[in-house]
């Protein structure tokens, strides 16, 4: 039998991994390191399983319509050309009925990275401004809050920086892989390491400095790194005076925050506070490098603004060995063209979910943001990390679900696990409940697909020809190649936007007749084909221009760093950073509950059904400090439930001298795929973090409306192990 081997990026999780894949007899075999010795050092578990991923017997292969009751799990098995017919009549109907506006789509990042916003140029020319994604608490919403500050979304110049700070985010080597990589490089170089994080992670244990907050207070620890830098005269005087606009207003705001009330708020020793803004400041080259975790927590907006303040006011902007603003790559058309932004009239994307109360990321700010935009990157919307002008997930749900502001009555979602991927899953599952119409495109039965009315199988990396633009938040372009066939009956993502669009008459905006044709047109204006990409090579990059500002000035609307933004002050919010805490802990509800610590293994809420995965992680756990759990009289194995004031879910508990006391750490993303059938959607409620977080006022961000996943009120007890468990193959021994 014949084998081969070509170039791939994996898109199992989202920091794409370029690897190579090894096929025999039309099946994928191996997925391998590159053969670039920069790329080759290790593959995670889940990148060394894709080939029992793809090659699942579970994977869904050919289209699915509901025969029985919405989530019953009941289908027959229809051809491509029927479901796409039905599916764009019943949509039809919506549209006519409730408008264009009625319509939303969730969907995901690197997964269905083969949109290329196919998504968002169908929904814009529909009339649709209703589009949310992960990304609103994944990087996207980080990039649009950045974009406040500065006009860009940076990237931390890991090979040069001296000082890299880390706020919770804890690369290791099963987890965002090439950063792990590239932080321990930067350690061997002699950079130092500042942690900030309750847990004694894997990256604190080998940090020089470890600042154990409470979850959720990392603005405040931001403010009293100001009140150290200011006070000290620790910032860089002449960036500030020429290019930032602000100051004076953010010097009064940082006075409020003495190192005292710091400490009293983030729990941290003032001394040692200090001495991390100092490290950080001084450092000739430092970077605070993206985090999820500020991107989840209830001062989110104020957090992300730190970051970026904290970067401008040290000097560490668009130089070597800072945060690089990089722009858009010039030979690749963006998705910010492709999506046909400017489709959408100024009437319907007033009507985004979201746009009045939580605007920071929809298309209100971008708005107000598209004219500098334009002048310095050439563009005027720029789409990074797919998360900009997106209506906000909880305004959605509660759209579907009652109807309030007004009726969305069809939901398709893509590649993304929507019942359990956002706060108040039971929010979620009623929204579901009222739909007129649910497509889901998946690879899986998740339990968001069983709810669908037809499920599409999706193909996946090995199955499929791209060029990865780390959806412009750098200029890299790494080449992905197909090496074996999807199965018969499943579509890309792209395929399915694009018979959609025929059928609706929008055919002459989607003029691309294969995924190739459509690489073809975003590579046309450096005068290549995607032929020419996979001769020349596997990757490129453009070299930054650094200080582009100095010739262009910011994308901002004063052109300048808005230390104190203009844009929040003229929709009504504070213009400076503050700090704000979290739903209030009480006697009845006395642990500070976080969701994260993702499980080596799986990615989010995937791969539970991948034995050779699954092995690894058998069941989920609570972590709890032992001091904590004597208190409470447990003992490591039990099985315990965490409660709030919303929902509970149930774990195996792990007693861990690295977490920190009165804090309980709840993993994200548990379903169970063997009790499908057994237990009402495989299990979707018994374990999963978005059961227990709300979204009500107090739990979410004032501008972007993002939930507060870290430090909300929660108790635990003891409980037995579910009964569904013990016929679970998986849990055998556990
Ligand atoms: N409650 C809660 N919600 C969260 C988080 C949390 O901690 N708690 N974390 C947030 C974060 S950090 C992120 S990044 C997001 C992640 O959210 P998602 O990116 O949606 O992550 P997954 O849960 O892995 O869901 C992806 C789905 O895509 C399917 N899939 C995989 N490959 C393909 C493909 O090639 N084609 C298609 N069509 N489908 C495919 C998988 O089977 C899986 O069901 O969730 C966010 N939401
Ligand atoms: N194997 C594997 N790898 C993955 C993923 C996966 O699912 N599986 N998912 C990928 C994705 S999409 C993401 S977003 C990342 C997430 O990965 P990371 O960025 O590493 O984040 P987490 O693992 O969620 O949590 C990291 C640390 O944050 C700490 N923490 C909790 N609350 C707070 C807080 O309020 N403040 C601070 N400063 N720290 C806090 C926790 O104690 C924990 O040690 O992982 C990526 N890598
Ligand atoms: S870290 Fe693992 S799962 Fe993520 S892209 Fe790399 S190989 Fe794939
Ligand atoms: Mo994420």
């Amino acid at each position: 039998m014949s084998s081969e081997t070509k170039y791939s990026v994996c898109t199992i999780c989202d920091i794409g991994c370029q690897l190579r894949s090894e096929a025999e007899g039309g099946k994928v075999k191996r997925v391998i390191a590159h053969d670039n010795p920069m790329l080759a050092s290790n593959i995670c578990f889940k990148g060394v399983a894709a080939p029992s991923i793809h090659n699942h017997e579970d994977r869904i292969r050919t289209p699915l319509k509901r025969v029985g009751e919405r989530g019953e799990d009941k289908w027959e098995a229809i051809s491509y050309e029927q479901a796409m017919t039905e599916i764009a009549e019943r949509l039809k109907t919506v549209v006519d009925e409730y408008g264009p506006e009625s319509f939303a789509v969730s969907t995901s990042g690197w997964n269905t990275q083969t949109t290329h916003a196919t998504d968002r140029r169908f929904m814009n020319l529909l009339g649709s401004p209703n589009w949310i994604s992960g990304v609103s608490l994944c990087a996207g919403n980080t990039a649009a809050v950045n974009k406040l500050t500065y006009g860009w979304f940076p990237m931390g110049d890991f090979g040069n920086a001296n000082c890299i700070v880390l706020f919770g985010h804890n690369p290791r080597k099963h987890s965002w892989t090439p950063i792990y990589n590239q932080l321990n490089a930067a350690r061997k170089r002699g950079a130092k390491i500042i942690v900030l994080d309750p847990r004694v992670s894997d990256q604190a244990e080998q940090s020089d400095l470890h600042l154990r907050v409470r979850a959720g207070t990392d603005a405040a620890m931001c403010l009293g790194w100001l009140k150290v830098i200011f006070d000290e005269h620790l910032y860089d005087e002449a960036f500030v005076r020429d290019w930032c606009v602000g100051f004076e207003e953010l010097k009064a705001r940082v006075d409020e925050y003495p190192l005292d009330r710091v400490e009293a708020i983030t729990g941290v020793d003032q001394a040692l506070i200090a001495e991390a803004a100092r490290m950080y400041a001084t450092a000739d080259g430092a970077i605070i490098p993206w985090t999820p975790i500020t991107d989840m927590q209830i001062s989110s907006t104020s957090a992300i603004r730190l970051h970026s303040i904290l970067r401008a006011v040290t000097g560490n902007l668009d130089v070597v060995g800072g945060e690089t603003l990089g722009g858009f790559n010039q030979s690749y058309i963006p998705e910010s063209e492709l999506a046909l932004h400017q489709a959408l009239s100024d009437e319907q994307k007033a009507k985004q979910l979201g746009f009045d109360d939580h605007p920071a990321y929809t298309y209100r700010v971008a708005e107000m943001l598209k004219d500098q935009t334009e002048k310095v990157w050439g563009y005027p919307y720029a789409d990074i990390v797919m998360g900009c002008h997106m209506a906000n997930p909880s305004n959605v749900f509660r759209a579907m679900a009652t109807g309030d502001p007004y009726p969305v009555k069809a939901f398709f979602v893509l590649g993304n696990n929507a019942l359990m991927s956002y706060p108040n899953q039971h929010q979620i599952l009623k929204a579901m409940m009222n739909q007129d119409l649910i497509v889901a495109h998946e690879i899986f039965m998740t339990p968001t697909a069983m709810l669908a009315d037809y499920v599409l199988p999706g193909d996946v990396f090995t199955e499929r020809n791209h060029i990865a633009d780390s959806w412009s938040w750098t200029t890299r372009l790494a080449l992905s190649q197909k090496i074996v066939e999807p199965p018969e009956g499943a579509s890309s993502t792209f395929e399915f936007w694009r018979d959609l669009a025929n059928a609706f008459g929008f055919g002459e905006h989607f003029p691309w007749g294969t995924l190739e044709e459509l690489l073809d047109y975003r590579l046309s204006r450096s005068g290549r084909t995607f032929a020419d990409f996979e001769q020349a090579g596997y990757m490129e990059m453009q070299t930054p221009e650094f200080r582009k500002y100095r010739k262009t000035g910011f994308a901002t609307p004063s052109g300048k760093v808005e230390l104190s933004s203009s844009i929040l002050d003229e929709l009504g919010f504070d213009p400076l950073p503050y700090y704000r805490e979290g739903p209030a802990l009480s006697e009845a509800y006395p642990y500070a509950v976080f969701s994260g610590v993702r499980e080596d293994p799986f990615f989010q809420t995937g791969q539970r059904n991948i034995a050779e995965l699954r092995q690894r992680c058998p069941v989920p756990s609570i972590f709890i400090h032992p001091t904590d759990a004597e208190k409470e009289a447990l003992v490591e194995g039990d099985w315990v439930k965490i409660q709030t004031a919303y929902g509970e879910v149930t774990a195996k508990l792990a007693v861990q001298a690295s977490m920190k006391q009165g804090h309980l750490r709840v993993p994200h993303g548990w379903w169970y795929p063997e009790l499908r059938g057994k237990v009402a959607l495989a299990g979707a409620f018994l374990s999963s973090d978005a059961v227990l977080c709300s979204d009500d006022d107090e739990f979410l961000d004032h501008e972007q409306g993002i939930p507060h996943f870290k430090g909300y009120p929660g108790r635990i007890i003891k409980t037995q192990k579910p009964a569904d468990f013990e016929s679970s193959a998986y849990a055998v021994g556990s």
